[in-house]
């Protein structure tokens, strides 16, 4: 039996790590590619709570809109300057694959403007997110209009 468990254990262990092994970045930018796109998805669950709720395909509830909001605005804030090496684009060969258009990096400081609409526009949903669904359905169409003029001009199409 202990012998068993032992064995069990090291197995799991040999599995963790070769399954590690082949999650490890292979490109030179491959983290920083997959810690945007996890930035990116802990946006997109925010804000996507809160156009279930603008849609009403979810009930509106003040202080899940209050907190997402609020997540939202702390995501929105993180320092990105890691995030998005030069060469970390989609056109270029041995990166994981990502969207990010090499018009990022060739239109710089563009996106720093599409980052400060998103900025100002989530902050102003701040305030606004808990008092009731007319009020957070403006603010976050404003949200969502910055989100996708960033993606119309910077992220490649499916
Ligand atoms: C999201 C997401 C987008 C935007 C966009 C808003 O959650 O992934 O691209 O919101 O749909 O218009």
């Amino acid at each position: 039996m202990k012998i068993r468990k032992l064995t069990l254990a090291a197995l799991t262990t040999a599995t963790l790590s070769v399954t590690l092994y082949v999650q490890a970045a292979d490109g030179p930018h491959d983290d920083a590619i997959e810690a945007r796109q996890a930035l990116m998805k802990l946006q997109n669950y925010n804000v996507g709570l809160l156009f279930a709720m603008a849609k009403e395909k979810i009930p509106y509830d003040p202080d899940v809109a209050a907190e997402a909001a609020n997540n939202l605005d702390a995501l929105v804030n993180l320092g990105q300057s890691q995030l998005w090496p030069a060469g970390s684009d989609s056109a270029t060969e041995g990166n994981a694959t990502n969207r990010a258009l090499p018009a990022i990096w060739e239109t710089y400081p563009k996106i720093v403007e599409k980052s400060e609409a998103l900025t100002s526009a989530v902050a102003a949903l701040v305030p606004v997110a808990g008092n009731g669904l007319e009020a957070m359905q403006d603010a976050v169409g404003d949200v969502g209009g910055t989100c996708k003029s960033c993606h119309d001009d910077f992220r490649e199409e499916r």
